[in-house]
């Protein structure tokens, strides 16, 4: 056997579809990375921690589909952990390889480097069985395949992150080599009989109802069902609205898109398209706290049909063992038209006139400045804080990608996600908003984008404070310490590098800066947007009191 436990790993990424893999190295993981190096398919994407590295391939696989990243034990993988839980919440396989002992080490009372100082290594396997579908240690090679197998094949069907360890003596082990990839990958028969009686109950629901409303959420990426969501959509003629963390996973140029639903912060006559409806066709969403403005917008009961990835649940029974794209076809074609929610007019935003050139720069003029750069190509990345809020309703070309983080919320995601995702789609302009206190969580990752030359545009929205926290509850540890944003860009070139940094005070200055960007093809531009600290949406200030309500409810009595 020439092959290696490191290799057969190398050569069941590559089949998946990765071309590039992220690592944070350690003396756990070496000789890993020294045999995933011999699969020349695959590029190897250094990071400058293991939380960036997470990230990085949590906005690798946004773009790719899937992707990996590899670390060394505990000091590396406790970090990774916790983009590991944001994969799990935005359901993105991404598989996480941590380097292991030495498997002569396991149960023989030794203790070793980089871990709690006590003897049973299986802490960290049992920590990530938390936040994965699948978790795996491998200290033989006679059982990596099955292993890595197994891992690889749950993580994509369940399209959630999955964990591997493997020994650092046992990387390199000679091992067989990985067969065809299409067994693994084949998904299971959905049930035929199930699906016959959801459409049916589906269809009458239908039918019994005079006005419908499509409501597309977060989910339906997971589920592939896109193509089909606008198939019905087509077939119904009726209103289709999406929920903000579904931002761009429903053509907005589409006659029946009527913007997006977040309760009292829905785009103009979105609520009432959904509210004012006789029945709503959920499609795989999230109705979490943010998304329900503090649990006061959550379509729920008889009216409301539930289509989720593998269930459609409607008049009150829940149809298991379904594809979501098979129910949405099969929907699409029996169907009756039901378009009287889409007869109010088709989706327009909101225009904001442009400010004067010479006028301090604002929230509502730098967002405008953004929305008119989108392309079909651009892919919007947009952290939590304002950004959210600025993305949301922006009107978007057909084709433009807008990525939130919005189940997991972690601030400082969006810098090594937007790396990522610029590596896995370079033909795409990739355009960055993110806020002064998110970027002070992962700003070196910046220097990333500098080392492999990616023309990512950024808006540092720089408001000197957590500004959305300031409008759920404020207090001075709201303020956050002042940055040269700009000047940074120098530092991470560091003399070899074309990151450019520039700086926008009045609209006029944001428009020659974006202008300088565009030019910029070879490295990121770092514009640093300078705002008032209370300058922000109108949607973000009464969703802040919303989501500050329903933090305040009291404990229950008794
Ligand atoms: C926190 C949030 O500057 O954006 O637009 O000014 O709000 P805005 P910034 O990036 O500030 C972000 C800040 C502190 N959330 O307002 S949203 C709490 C939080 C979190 N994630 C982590 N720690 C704390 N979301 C990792
Ligand atoms: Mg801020």
């Amino acid at each position: 056997m020439t092959y290696t436990v490191g290799r057969y790993l190398a050569d069941r990424l590559a089949q998946i579809g990765l071309k590039h893999h992220f690592a944070v190295a350690g003396d756990y993981n070496l000789v890993l990375l020294d045999q995933l190096l011999l699969n020349t398919d695959m590029q190897q994407i250094y990071c400058s921690n293991e939380l960036n590295c997470g990230f990085s391939a949590e906005g690798y696989a946004r773009a790719n589909g899937a992707a990996a990243a590899i670390v060394t034990f505990s000091v590396g993988a406790l970090s990774a952990f916790n983009a590991l839980g944001g994969a799990y919440a935005e359901n993105l396989p991404v598989i996480l390889i941590s380097g292991a002992p030495n498997a002569n080490d396991h149960g023989t009372g030794h203790i070793l480097h980089h871990t709690l100082g006590t003897t049973d290594y299986g802490y960290q396997l049992e920590m990530a069985r938390h936040i994965t579908c699948a978790a795996e240690s491998i200290v033989s090679a006679e059982d990596a395949p099955a292993k890595i197998d197994h891992v690889i094949r749950t993580a994509l069907r369940e399209k959630k992150p999955a964990y591997l360890e493997i020994a650092c003596n046992v990387a390199g082990a000679p091992c067989v080599r990985p067969g065809g990839i299409d067994a693994l990958l084949s998904p299971p028969a959905p049930d035929e009989a199930s699906l016959k009686a959801a459409v049916d109950a589906a269809l009458a629901f239908i039918e019994q109802r005079g006005s419908v409303t499509m409501l597309v959420g977060s989910r339906i990426r997971a589920a592939g069902a896109q193509a089909q969501a606008v198939a019905l959509a087509d077939a119904l003629g009726c209103a289709v609205t999406t929920m903000a963390a579904a931002k761009s996973f429903f053509p907005e140029d589409h006659p029946g898109y009527r913007g997006h639903y977040w309760g009292e912060v829905s785009s103009p006559g979105a609520q009432q398209a959904v509210e004012g409806a006789e029945g709503v066709i959920c499609l795989a969403p999230v109705f979490n706290d943010y998304a329900t403005v503090g649990w006061s917008a959550w379509p729920k009961g008889d009216n409301v049909m539930l289509v989720e990835r593998h269930a459609v649940t409607v008049g009150g029974v829940a149809y298991a063992g379904i594809d979501m794209r098979d129910f949405l076809t099969r929907l699409a074609a029996h169907t009756v038209r039901r378009d009287a929610t889409a007869r109010g007019g088709a989706y327009v935003t909101p225009q904001t006139p442009a400010a004067a050139p010479t006028a301090p720069l604002n929230n509502a003029e730098m967002a405008r400045q953004i929305g008119a750069l989108l392309t079909p190509r651009t892919t919007l990345t947009a952290e939590t804080g304002d950004s959210w809020f600025n993305a949301v309703r922006m009107k978007l070309p057909y084709g433009a990608r807008v990525e939130l983080e919005m189940q997991w919320g972690h601030i400082g995601w969006s810098v090594p996600a937007a790396f990522g995702n610029a590596l896995a789609a370079p033909e795409r302009q990739h355009v960055l908003m993110v806020g002064d206190g998110s970027f002070q969580l992962t700003a070196q990752e910046v220097a990333q984008m500098i080392r492999h030359d990616l023309p990512v545009i950024i808006f540092l929205i720089n408001n000197h404070g957590y500004t959305i926290e300031v409008m759920i509850h404020d207090g001075p540890y709201n303020n956050v310490k002042n940055w040269d944003y700009a000047g940074l860009m120098e530092v991470f070139n560091a003399g070899e590098g074309n990151g450019l940094g520039l700086r926008a005070r009045t609209g006029g200055e944001l428009a020659a800066a974006i202008e300088q960007a565009r030019a910029n093809r070879n490295g990121p531009t770092l514009i640093e947007c300078t705002l008032d600290r209370d300058d922000c949406t109108q949607e973000l200030v009464t969703w802040g009191k919303r989501v500050a309500a329903a933090n305040a409810r009291p404990p229950r009595a008794g």
